[in-house]
């Protein structure tokens, strides 16, 4: 028997239990997760996903992107479902709840409807999106991009990890590469539930983020070539030094996002140094810089002034240097009425809230160009995330699986 709808609640000692359980799959060195896109640890963590779905009751469909959809019935077999879901592939030094919290929030949603009874007009779909990290194959959100039509699925296919294997070939290698079209499926609205990543909720005080919007990204691959020699014996003033040149370039991505505080973001977080060894001056480096605001015309002057002034450090220096623009997406403004069912949500179950901007990306900013979608956020503690530290309150788990049911229940339209 269905019980009123203001007092539904989840389980959250059972959410809890599956989110620890998940932890164990792919265990980082330091309390987190190293469970990467399309590893064996993926495989593992997507078998007990999909027991886990099927003992819930529903079914699985899997896509050419390897991305997982697990249908509840409607009472209405040709609504168009609602879909809520996020990812479960980790950073390399990835925390527990970054994408696994929106996945398993989204099974224990369904698990709860199971409980109480709760039967709704469309059909609701969980899901798991393949490699939103993009850390093994860049770009982030690759599957979502594709499903949103961002990049064609031979691309991706042909994605390289460091050790020169393709996405096509690992997700095959995994079992997971599924035989449906990517794309196909229609959306009535799509919800995610994420970490904030950032430390803005827990310092004001809030317990949901409702987000509004989602800053856009940018990622440029940048080589630098100079010269291997010898450390000791090449004199200073002969040396190519293309980690030189990069220190230099990497001076200049922390002045540009400085230039536009307080909002704009810029670092490199990937960098590979040739032939990396103590006695050879490097005559090779390859890293990734990410620029990030709210705004596109402030992303784009970030891009385009980092590119002249690396290019004028490469060329007083004697070296060389190639752009390659390796991912990226615009400011994101999330749907209003699906932002409202998040925020309704948040009030009628009383929780404190405010309206956020995502500083992460997310795969609900891709599909948002292809359904009506909308987040919703629960702190982390000191705002940690990409860190095996990453914490969160079981009670902020709870907070944002009970809105993230109320906001879908909104959208799924529940038949008494
Ligand atoms: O890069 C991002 O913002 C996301 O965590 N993949
Ligand atoms: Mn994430
Ligand atoms: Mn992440």
């Amino acid at each position: 028997m269905a019980t009123s709808s203001d007092n539904m609640k989840i389980n959250a000692d059972r959410l809890w239990d599956s989110l620890m359980e998940m932890a164990k799959v792919g265990p980082g060195v330091a309390g987190g997760n190293n469970r990467q896109t399309l590893t064996d640890a993926d495989a593992e963590g997507r078998r007990l996903f999909q027991k886990w779905c099927e003992d819930a009751g529903m079914t699985m469909g899997v896509d050419q992107m390897g991305t997982m959809f697990f249908r509840r019935e409607g009472t209405d077999p040709d609504a168009l479902p609602v879909y809520v879901g996020s990812h479960l592939d980790t950073q390399p030094t990835g925390g527990k709840f970054d994408g696994v919290l929106g996945v398993l929030g989204a099974l224990e949603l369904v698990r709860s409807m199971n409980d109480l009874g709760i039967k709704t007009k469309h059909p609701i779909v969980v899901t798991n999106w393949t490699n939103e990290e993009g850390t093994r194959f860049a770009p982030a959100m690759l599957a979502s991009g594709v499903f949103a039509g961002m990049h064609t699925q031979d691309w991706a296919y042909g994605r390289e990890d460091a050790e020169g294997l393709k996405f096509g070939d690992e997700l095959a290698r995994i079992g997971w590469k599924g035989d449906e079209e990517v794309g196909a499926r229609k959306m009535h609205a799509f919800f995610e539930l994420h970490i904030e990543q950032g430390p803005i909720l827990e310092a004001e005080g809030k317990e949901i983020g409702v987000v509004t919007h989602g800053q856009g990204l940018s990622w440029t691959q940048v080589t630098v070539t100079g010269k291997d020699a010898h450390t000791g014996s090449t004199p200073m003033p002969m040396r190519k030094n293309a980690g030189l040149g990069m220190a230099r370039m990497l001076e200049l991505v922390d002045e540009i996002a400085w230039s536009h505080k307080p909002h704009a973001v810029g670092a490199a977080g990937h960098i590979d140094v040739y032939p990396n060894s103590r006695n050879v001056i490097p005559g090779r480096v390859v890293f990734t810089v990410d620029f990030r605001s709210p705004q596109l015309e402030v992303i784009e002057d970030m891009e385009n002034r980092f590119r002249e002034g690396a290019q004028k450090i490469a060329d007083d220096m004697g070296l060389g240097v190639e752009f390659e623009k390796v991912g990226g997406f615009d400011p994101v403004e999330f749907d209003e009425s699906c932002v409202n069912a998040v925020r309704n949500a948040a009030e009628r179950l009383g929780y404190s809230h405010m309206d956020l901007i995502s500083g992460a990306g997310h795969d609900a900013c891709w599909i948002n160009r292809v359904a009506p979608t909308a987040m919703v956020m629960c702190p982390c503690v000191d705002g940690l995330s990409h860190n095996e530290a990453e914490e969160i309150s079981k009670e902020w788990a709870e907070a944002g699986t009970n809105v993230l049911l109320h906001a879908v229940l909104e959208k799924a339209e529940i038949v008494e």
